[in-house]
């Protein structure tokens, strides 16, 4: 009998699991060029500048020969990332572009053998982390390689255009063997104990290819993680896409790889830094969901991470100082939705209370435990009234805090509420205190019928493909109000900056009444989360909801011919007049 395959990750994987935010260092001699090749400023990110400026491999090459990060300084890096909370650090040591950062006894394209530079930085970076307590990790390109035969992309795939993404399983095979299998087995043998190998972009790789270095991997560093762009779903932990914000908690291990600007690798004309606000708004967010932060920065040709990085990474630091403990070590929200006044995380019988904006009054419903007291983690001295109430009629559990006028700490406020016990909530989409009722779709029955496709949610919480009348998602929800609402469906995009498609018939069905429509994205949800993936709301018009109490929702996509990426439907308390 076949044996089944084990991919439980090592038990290691638990000081991931409690980093919940980490360094990613895009670095390589890409950060030469900058952004600009030949006088032009190249579109797209930074490390790509090879693809994009359709540049030879010698042009390339020749970029190493005058690459001298004299002002690199490992110990500085190191406390930058340790000063911002950041417990882990992910840096390229080989990217598409085929050029190791480290030295490479078995390849000479690297920073030792072809820069003038001349030294294997890593092992400084090896050090300092081991000094300030950091996980050293190394992202590593292991399908594509622009520069060695064999390798995705490489120069002889040239086809019309100047890259051909498939690769031919023959020179892919020798490949593998013949620079890839050396080389992680030199970042495995030449600085300690190595955190994780980030793998990323497994293009062609086959299954089994990727097992096998997953197997590599853990031979030769049995508590080593490898990240799921390994390929085929093996790695240790998920990767959710580029900057991609899952809607909802996410089921297993995942991480999210973010910039702090639009590229990953160096570009001096990249000035679209995204604030500290915002950044917290995102580690707060995924945090909620249960999911890693890895924040990138990309240092200059000279060994510098931009001071723009720099300052945000020490705000970051700063709130982190106050308020880290309800990021490092916590699990998701035992809600399993989002909040409109903020997010929520766990950590034992403690919840914590994130609040972007200040309120002096905060309710959150659906909580069944007894607070037995709240801290404002700023201004611990603060006394917060607790007020906690049961409507036996609907079932709604109350909870009001009174958190006073004045704003407690800056960017995000947090309220640590400490229980009776481990959380225990509802877990029906509720009516929130605010009047809104969110239905996300991965809180759905999904049913198809009739020959229709099987539904099925993505990893970021999305249903993409519903359409025709025999498909339906359905909620049951509680409503402690009865009333007029105004009705939405949130549109989702799947893919990295692509667009919502509208245009679909829908019907919404609850209790008794129906809203018919043709859905028009023209409102776009703002937020940090959907900066790369956008979601619009389309509204549907009015509907009244006569009781209170479990109700049933059902929506159908009648007529949908390239399907619905759904992400919600909303209802809010329609406003008089
Ligand atoms: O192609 C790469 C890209 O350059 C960058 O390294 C990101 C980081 O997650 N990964 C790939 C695209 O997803």
């Amino acid at each position: 009998m076949a044996k089944t395959l084990d991919l439980t990750p090592p038990a290691s994987i638990k000081w991931w699991r409690d980093a919940r935010f980490g360094m990613f260092i895009h670095w390589g001699i890409y950060s030469v060029p900058a952004g600009t090749w030949k006088g032009k400023r190249i579109p797209s990110i930074g490390e790509w500048i090879m693809y994009n400026a359709k540049m030879s491999i010698p042009e390339y090459a020749a970029l190493a020969g005058v690459f001298n990060p004299v002002k690199f300084d490992a110990d500085e890096w190191v406390s930058i990332a340790k000063r911002a909370g950041m417990k882990y650090l992910v840096i390229t040591s080989k990217h598409h572009d085929g050029f190791a950062m480290f030295h490479s006894p078995s390849n000479p394209y690297n920073i030792v053998d072809a820069t003038p530079y001349g030294k294997d930085l890593m092992k400084a970076l090896a050090k300092a982390c081991r000094k300030h307590g950091l996980k050293l990790c190394f992202y590593y390109s292991q399908a594509q390689d622009w520069h060695a035969p064999g390798g995705a992309g490489h120069w002889d795939e040239v086809d019309g255009g100047w890259w051909k993404p498939l690769v031919k399983p023959e020179p892919f095979a020798k490949y593998l063997k013949d620079k890839v299998k050396p080389q992680v087995k030199e970042l495995l043998t030449q600085y300690g104990p190595v955190g994780l190998i980030w793998f990323d972009t497994p293009v062609a790789i086959t299954r089994e290819q990727s097992l096998d270095l997953r197997r590599f991997v853990h031979k030769l560093q049995p508590n080593c993680l490898v990240s799921g762009r390994v390929g085929h779903d093996v790695g240790d932990y998920g990767s959710l896409g580029d900057n991609q914000i899952p809607s909802g908690p996410v089921k297993g291990d995942w991480e999210t790889p973010a910039t702090l600007n639009d590229t990953w690798g160096y570009k001096s004309y990249d000035h679209n830094w995204k604030s500290v606000q915002t950044l917290l708004d995102l580690l707060v967010d995924l945090a909620s969901k249960g999911v890693n932060y890895l924040l990138n920065v990309g240092p200059t040709s000279a060994g510098i991470i931009p001071k723009p990085s720099v300052s945000r990474l020490l705000k970051i630091g700063e709130w982190m100082d106050i308020n880290g403990e309800a990021i490092h070590g916590s699990s998701a929200s035992p809600f399993p939705y989002e909040f409109d006044w903020g997010r929520m995380t766990a950590k034992g019988k403690r919840l914590y209370l994130l609040l972007p904006k200040w309120r002096s009054t905060l309710k959150i419903n659906g909580l069944r435990n007894k607070v037995k007291k709240a801290t404002l983690l700023a201004d611990p001295r603060r006394r917060v009234k607790v007020c906690q109430t049961h409507d036996a009629a609907t079932d709604f559990h109350t909870l009001t805090l009174n958190l006073g006028g004045k704003r407690a700490g800056k960017y995000i406020s947090v309220v640590a509420l400490d229980l009776d016990g481990p959380a225990k909530v509802e877990t029906l989409p509720l009516q929130q205190p605010s009047g809104t009722v969110v239905l996300p779709v991965y809180m759905a029955g999904l049913h198809s019928a009739g020959g229709a496709p099987a539904l099925a949610i993505n990893r970021a919480g999305l249903l993409d493909n519903l359409k025709g009348p025999q498909s339906s998602v359905t909620w049951d929800f509680k409503l402690a109000q009865p009333g007029e609402y105004e009705a939405k469906v949130v549109i989702g995009c799947p893919h990295h900056g692509g667009k919502a498609g509208d245009g679909q018939r829908v019907v919404l069905t609850l209790g008794d009444h129906k809203l018919r429509g043709v859905l028009k994205a023209d409102e776009k949800v703002e937020g940090a989360r959907t900066q790369y993936f956008p979601e619009f709301a389309a509204s549907l018009g009015r509907i009244r909801l006569d009781q209170s109490g479990t109700l049933h929702a059902e929506l159908k996509a009648e007529e949908a011919p390239n399907g619905l990426a759904l992400a919600s439907v909303h209802l809010a308390p329609a406003k008089r007049g």
